[in-house]
């Protein structure tokens, strides 16, 4: 597995993690975010449906006590619109409704492709326990990611999300980029407002260091990316305010969710001569949600990964408790040989994984006094790149 970004234990990450000690006490950390459960967050804004469009078959609208109108004027009292003869409901808000900074468009277009861009070269989950932000304030390093990893590996046997990141990195499964708007000028600069777009590509095939970005990357029917970090540049170091992580990690058969909202960025950029931008001692630090953790296991269980499982359902269903009464399915694992000895310790060990990875949470997102997040903190490593546009649908 790839291992570099371990080196990036130097000063700079201390400091790093030190302007998390002073700057995210526990209820700051919270009140940050808004909207820590992603509600409104950017990284998960569906396209507007269009529950606005008429039923068109027969004039059997009247049977809903649909408003006859011959214009929208007829409709004022309702705020409707009028769609062929009948009053209907306001259209439905646009794909930017409620999104910060968000500008309607076809990025394929209107995008700028030329703008400084990285692409991230290295992804590691910190597992030391002892290197990560203070997100409660008590002046301790907070990375309880980096326990409950241990204590699963300990429980489930052959688990290694690092190595499975390296492997997904190395072989194009997982190519994340990032663009910097704000450099577009006059490059990596001093900056008190410093944009950074996080980007899926993938690589150009004839020309190496050259990437296209997926459209999932943006908001539908937008030039927004999903995923955007803004902070300040001093020295060559960029810090962002709190924003969203979301890292889809492609396995055998599933793709797990590692989302962090909220997230911090820090890191040391430098440029190249080309003006793309790399970022060494890179680390993500914040909080995964309890909840979104349950929903890895579940995806895991139902992939193909574990269909000697037959599992349809969901086996963990936490509105029921974090406790063993979670565990709502029992499928058998006879049909599992060693290929699948997650799946078949995740079954056989579920009553004690469940309450394992819900006595780990320490963060209180909701401020409810209730851990609900499990702290993180990632490390990540940039190298430069050159975008060429959008690629395919
Ligand atoms: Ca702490
Ligand atoms: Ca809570």
């Amino acid at each position: 597995m790839l291992v570099v970004a371990l080196v990036g234990c130097g000063e700079q990450a201390i400091e790093g993690i030190e302007y998390g000690a002073e700057n995210t006490a526990n209820n700051d950390f919270a009140n940050n975010s808004p909207d820590p459960f992603g509600v409104n967050n950017t990284d998960n804004v569906d396209p507007p449906n269009n529950l606005g469009t008429p039923n068109n078959d027969d004039d059997s609208n009247n049977d809903d006590g649909l408003l006859e109108c011959q214009s929208d004027e007829d409709c004022a009292t309702s705020d409707g619109v009028c769609v062929e003869g009948f009053c209907q409901p306001p259209s439905e808000p646009g794909p930017c409704h409620e999104v910060d900074a968000c500008r309607e468009g076809n990025p394929a277009t209107e995008y700028d492709w030329g703008v400084p861009a990285s692409v991230v070269t290295s992804v590691v989950i910190e597992t030391d326990p002892n290197l990560g932000a203070d997100i409660n304030g008590d002046g301790e390093p907070n990375n309880a990611l980096g326990n409950l990893l241990t204590d699963l590996a300990a429980l489930l046997g052959n688990m290694d999300l690092n190595a499975e990141l390296a492997d997904a990195i190395s072989s194009g499964r997982l190519t994340l980029g990032a663009a910097w708007p704000s450099f577009a000028q006059q490059g990596l600069t001093e900056s008190e407002q410093a944009w950074l777009h996080f980007l899926a590509l993938e690589p150009d095939a004839q020309t190496p260091g050259t990437y296209s970005a997926l459209p999932e990357s943006f908001i539908p029917q937008t030039v927004t990316p999903r995923m955007r970090f803004e902070g300040a540049v001093r020295g060559q170091v960029f810090e962002s305010r709190p924003s969203n992580f979301d890292l889809e990690l492609p396995l055998d058969g599933v793709t797990l969710r590692l989302e962090l909202a909220p997230a911090y960025l820090i890191g040391d950029l430098s440029t190249d001569e080309d003006g793309g931008i790399s970022m060494s001692d890179g680390s993500m630090v914040g909080a995964v949600g309890l909840v979104s953790i349950f929903e890895s296991f579940n995806a895991y269980l139902t992939s193909d990964s574990c269909a000697c499982l037959g599992l349809e359902e969901p086996m963990i269903d936490v509105s029921r408790g974090f406790g063993p009464e979670a565990c709502v399915m029992a499928p058998e694992t006879a049909a599992c040989g060693p290929e699948a000895e997650i799946c078949t310790a995740l079954v056989a060990g579920c009553a004690v994984a469940v309450p394992l990875v819900a006595a780990q949470a320490d963060v209180d997102l909701d401020s409810d006094g209730r851990p609900d997040a499990i702290s993180a903190m990632l490390r990540l490593e940039m190298a430069p790149a050159l975008l060429s546009g959008l690629g395919r649908p």
